[in-house]
């Protein structure tokens, strides 16, 4: 209960805070997308958000299902509200962990599981 107050408390903040085209960032579409499959062994990353975000401040994270995690270098923004990445991927269940720093400065966090065949 505390902890879902304290969200409402950071959503309203940024709601009152700042124009709503600067709202933190929601992602709207990815590649790959939730619960999608890749081609591997190269594969692109592309989160797309419904806002601004910082390329500088975010960071992805890739969890191998029943194995180890890694970080994973963002290459330079495709467009202002884009984070780009590449990596090599073997086959295999992962899931891209994502955090994004909004224009407004606050966090938002998703993770993106998907398969690469
Ligand atoms: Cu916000």
């Amino acid at each position: 209960m505390k902890k879902m107050l304290l969200s409402v408390a950071v959503l309203l903040g940024c709601v009152l805070a700042v124009p709503r085209a600067f709202a933190h960032a929601v992602l709207v579409s990815s590649t790959p997308a939730i619960h999608g499959t890749l081609h591997g062994p190269d594969v692109e990353f592309v989160l797309k958000y419904n806002s601004r975000v910082d390329g500088t401040r975010s960071s992805l994270t890739l969890v191998k299902v029943g194995g180890a995690s890694q970080a994973v270098t963002l290459e330079k923004q495709p467009a202002p509200e884009q984070l780009l990445a590449h990596a090599k991927l073997g086959a295999g269940d992962y899931a891209l962990r994502w955090q994004a720093v909004a224009a407004d400065g606050h966090i938002s966090r998703g993770e993106i599981p998907f398969t690469v065949k």
